[in-house]
């Protein structure tokens, strides 16, 4: 398999897929609706919908029965970048390599194009998959899940209170674990109830995406710390200049790295004892630790 043509040919379904499954931009209200692709069609790696994609592909679902779960979760992440962004929040200027949403709107009209995502995800779930309604609300349970008040917001607010102190290494991975795993675990479990996955396969998942998640976050906390501003496409070194606690803070650049590889490892690990071909995933792994390196 070569990973990054097949990585590229996923990510350009997922291109195609955003710009099928969206208002078109002169929707009424145009500037509404403008915003919500000007965030959604930004750029951005695509993790989560590939990974619905892919995970979904090791079950051999129907082609492009994948493409609309693929699609919400890709919206509700970007809802969320574009509220964390937001000057209540992390009052950032740049992300994904262009001015945030509410730099090149207004505020106003970033919160509400953060809302319409958020909503526009369950309503595509809801009408894609109405077909079958076992698992459209396995789906929207599972989204609702993974991003709701115990999970990613509860990570964000944990987040938000933590500036205010130094973190725990257990409050450290309580933000983690909700704020960023929560989303990954979300999209591999979204693609293995799209391919049928039985409960012992959605239970492996899960691990994956729990470990993934994590040594996702590493990697993006030893990347804050490293990298410039042109590589990231978003302010580097502002969690640190916030006095925020992470992984590098609290563990240093080397350590941090080996956590990131142990982690990465086990989800590895956790690819190998699912069924299918699951050689796409694993490279995605080994291209995130990578990527730190
Ligand atoms: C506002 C409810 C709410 C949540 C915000 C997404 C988020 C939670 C905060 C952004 C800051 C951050 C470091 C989050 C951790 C997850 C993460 C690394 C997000 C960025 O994901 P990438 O790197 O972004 O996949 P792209 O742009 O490639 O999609």
């Amino acid at each position: 398999m070569d990973f990054p043509s097949e990585l590229r040919r996923q990510a350009a379904v997922v291109e195609r897929g955003l710009d099928q499954y969206l208002p078109p931009a002169d929707t009424r209200p145009a500037r509404l609706h403008e915003a919500m692709r000007y965030s959604l069609q930004a750029g951005g790696k695509r993790l989560r919908p590939v990974l619905v994609l892919a995970t979904a592909d090791l079950f051999a679902a129907q082609l492009g029965a994948a493409l609309p779960a693929a699609v919400a979760i890709e919206c509700l992440h970007t809802y969320s970048l574009i509220h964390d962004d937001l000057p209540c929040m992390d009052n950032d200027d740049l992300r994904r390599g262009q001015p945030t949403a509410h730099r090149q709107f207004d505020e106003a009209t970033a919160l509400l194009a953060g809302d319409a995502l958020l909503t526009h995800a369950f309503a595509l779930l809801a009408e894609s998959y109405a077909a079958q309604p076992v698992l459209a609300h396995a789906l929207i349970r599972e989204l609702a899940d993974a991003a709701g008040s115990r999970r990613l917001i509860g990570g964000q607010m944990a987040d938000l209170l933590a500036e205010k102190k130094d973190a725990t290494p257990a409050e450290l991975e309580f933000i983690h674990l909700n704020k960023t795993a929560a989303m990954i675990e979300a999209a591999l479990v979204l693609g293995g109830l799209v391919g049928g996955a039985d409960a012992a396969a959605i239970a492996t998942l899960r691990r994956a995406g729990h470990e993934l998640g994590l040594a996702f976050q590493i990697m993006d906390d030893v990347l804050d710390a490293t990298a410039d501003r042109a590589t990231l496409g978003k302010t580097p070194g502002k969690d640190a200049k916030a006095g925020k606690t992470t992984f590098v803070k609290l563990h240093g650049l080397a350590t941090s790295r080996q956590l990131a590889q142990a982690h990465s490892a086990a989800a590895r690990a956790a690819f190998h004892e699912l069924p299918g071909d699951t050689a796409f995933l694993i490279a995605l792994v080994d291209s995130l630790v990578i990527r730190s390196s």
